[in-house]
């Protein structure tokens, strides 16, 4: 419940978005209480395209208590403010520090990309293609990571920022292996470490790997009517 001290939350979110999965995964780190409507980006409401201005998701609504409300967008920024304004604090306290983890959640965006053209790709080449990327990505990130997490083992805003895109490598090579964490052990416990958290396993709807399979498949999914991607294919 919102009051003038204490804000409230409300996500709009898109069931597969990797980007609104790290607010989710955020602010369960963080036990903070929170509403979440699913959209359509296939099918955008009015009303979301009144208030995000990029016309994507994640926005975050922000409730003063009070009546008043601000849109935030972007999840970076949307999952800092979290971090903000709730208690204890899930980035460096060192400048320097602070930076280097922005850095690289960015470079985890790079990575998320890479993610869905395995994903969507529509051949086997096109798959390995877009899996060695992710693996070139991931041999930067095992220079960084202390171990069991990005930071050592306090979870940061680096690990929200990666775990979708982790997930989701892992879900893909449930199908087939495509070798992305080969020769890369930092980020195969990192990956595994983030997977078994509560607030990474509570940041999707219950039957996300089903809703995962149906889009790699064209199917199930107002937001893609294509042919299947190669993975799709794979999965039966
Ligand atoms: N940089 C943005 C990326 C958000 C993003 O790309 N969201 C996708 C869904 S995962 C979206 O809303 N796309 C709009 C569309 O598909 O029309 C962030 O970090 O929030």
């Amino acid at each position: 419940m919102a009051s003038a001290d204490r804000p409230s939350f409300h996500l709009i979110s898109f069931n597969l978005c990797p980007f609104v999965q790290r607010s989710v995964i955020t602010l369960r780190e963080k036990d903070v209480p929170f509403e979440i409507t699913y959209i359509d980006l296939a099918d955008k409401p009015d009303w979301f395209l009144d208030i995000s201005p990029f016309g994507k998701v994640p926005v975050l609504k922000v409730g003063d208590g009070e009546g008043g409300e601000t849109v935030l967008f972007e999840s970076a920024v949307i999952n800092e403010y979290i971090d903000e304004v709730t208690e204890g604090s899930l980035l460096p306290g060192e400048a320097l520090k602070r930076a280097h983890a922005r850095a690289w959640i960015e470079f985890a965006s790079a990575l998320a990309v890479d993610t869905y053209r395995m994903m969507v790709a529509k051949d086997e080449q096109s798959c390995r293609d877009a899996a060695a990327s992710a693996r070139d990505k991931l041999a930067k990130f095992e220079k960084q990571i202390e171990g069991p997490l990005f930071g050592g083992d306090g979870f940061s805003l680096v690990d929200a920022a990666a775990a979708p895109a982790l997930q989701r490598i892992a879900w893909c090579e449930d199908i087939v292996p495509l070798g992305v964490f080969d020769g890369l052990p930092k980020a195969t416990t990192w990956r595994d470490a983030l997977i078994e958290r509560p607030a990474v396993q509570q940041s999707t709807i219950p039957e996300i790997r089903d809703v995962f399979v149906d889009y790699l498949k064209g199917r199930g999914s107002e937001s893609r009517r294509e042919a299947s991607s190669w993975l799709g294919q794979k999965a039966g």
